[in-house]
């Protein structure tokens, strides 16, 4: 049975209307108003495919298809319909419209399969908001904790606060909390965000395993000064110190192959053109497949940039805001999906994630497997990323079929 490319295509535009941005892109930040409505959307997605659906404590959306044996484990398919500022519109929303088609096919084909299947958006997987992220798989992991919900946006709103707000009570997400025996497996299909597919020429791929993301906040304090009276060797400028950590950051990662390091924002006080900065803070997502070594560069960076303040006669504090292992793909479902890839006629092509996903919540849960389509120039977190109707076709038949293998 093929899956319908032409309706995944389309939902896919008419859930990219959510918070779309005048100047391009998608901004929708989790616990919004234009994310109620996106789900509100997916909902109505569901419900046309067939599925019974439900919002859990944790505000995760989930469709269910029935299984022959409702009591044995669901396989489940999931991704996130939140987006990092003006992000793009296949981001997250890409694999939880392709899930909700590979259930409308099989209920359109009357397939019935042994396992129930369940079709999860996940709330806040990006962190743009809280610089916390993945919260529902978390939930559903039964790893989220209260006081990860003490983390706040911009505005000083806690995840808790703008939870309540949204209607859900953070007191109850442990309500959320799945048993790991009702969980077969999790697969995912996302956006490669990357160039390897495009480069090698394949339209998707198998991922080996995911990166973990390490999130920390920087705050260096130095003394605000008059920018005209005070001589150079006199200062101690607070955004001077943080671009010399900055650049050691970047010299120190660039000496690791897998290692990446991004210093995303960056915030100046008090902030007058003709003040010298008394205190700067900037975040820090530093990444790779292997723990050891992202741990080891993490290492060096704190102790270059605490012996450095420390001779400037400044201040440091790092705080961490996430610390995410990485998570390797199942054995088992990485080889279903090459079947699948084979049935179709598909060359295989396997490749890892530098982008982290929902999946990551479940190393320790439940086996996962996720699929890639193939992303134009590796544009992403950015109004080009693109992926073409066919490449995203290819890839959820690949997910129908191996979520057709694992529902048996
Ligand atoms: O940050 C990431 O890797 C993902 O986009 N949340
Ligand atoms: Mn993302
Ligand atoms: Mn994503």
């Amino acid at each position: 049975m093929k899956i319908n490319q032409e309706r995944l295509w389309t939902r896919l535009h008419e859930l990219s209307q959510f918070g779309k941005q005048e100047k391009g892109g998608v901004t929708r930040f989790s616990f919004t108003e234009e994310e109620r409505k996106a789900k509100d959307l997916v909902i109505s997605y569901m419900k046309e495919a067939g599925m019974m659906v439900q919002e859990d404590a944790a505000g995760n959306v989930i469709g269910r298809k029935k299984g022959k044996n409702e009591a044995s484990p669901a396989v489940l398919i999931g991704s996130h319909i939140d987006s990092v500022p003006k992000g793009g519109i296949f981001d997250g929303p890409l694999g939880v419209i392709a899930g909700i088609e590979v259930v409308q096919t099989m209920n359109e084909s009357d397939v019935e399969t042994e396992h129930p299947v369940e079709v999860i958006a996940f709330t806040d997987e990006e962190g743009s908001r809280f610089g916390f992220g993945m919260i529902g798989s978390r939930a559903l992991a039964g790893t989220l904790q209260s006081e990860h919900l003490q983390q706040s946006d911009q505005d000083g709103m806690t995840i808790a606060q703008a939870m309540a707000k949204a209607g859900l009570n953070p007191e109850c997400i442990a309500e959320a909390a799945r048993n790991p025996e009702t969980v077969k497996a999790y697969v995912e299909l996302h956006i490669e965000q990357g160039k390897v597919l495009e480069y090698a020429g394949h339209p998707a791929g198998i991922v080996t395993g995911i990166a973990g993301p390490l999130w920390t906040r920087w705050t260096i304090k130095g003394e605000a000064g008059h920018a005209g009276a005070t001589p150079m060797n006199q200062r101690k400028d607070a955004l001077m110190a943080a671009l010399n950590v900055i650049q050691y950051i970047e010299e120190e990662t660039k000496k690791y192959p897998n290692a990446v390091a991004t210093v995303g924002q960056i915030d100046v006080k008090p902030g007058g053109v003709n003040v010298i900065p008394g205190e700067t803070t900037f975040t820090l997502d530093l990444r790779d497949i292997d723990e050891s070594v992202r741990d080891e560069v993490e290492a060096k960076i704190i102790s270059y940039a605490q012996a450095f303040c420390e001779g400037q006669g400044m201040e440091i504090e790092v705080d961490t805001l996430q610390r995410v292992a990485p998570a390797p793909c199942s054995d088992e479902i990485r080889a279903v999906m090459e079947e699948a890839c084979r049935a179709m006629g598909i060359d295989l092509y396997s490749l890892p994630s530098g982008a982290g996903h929902d999946g990551m919540q479940f190393n320790e849960f439940c086996p996962i497997g996720m699929i890639f389509v193939r992303s134009k120039n590796g544009i992403s977190h950015n109004p080009n990323e693109w992926s073409s109707k066919e490449d995203c076709g290819i890839g959820t038949s690949i997910l129908y079929n191996t979520v057709l293998h694992l529902a048996k």
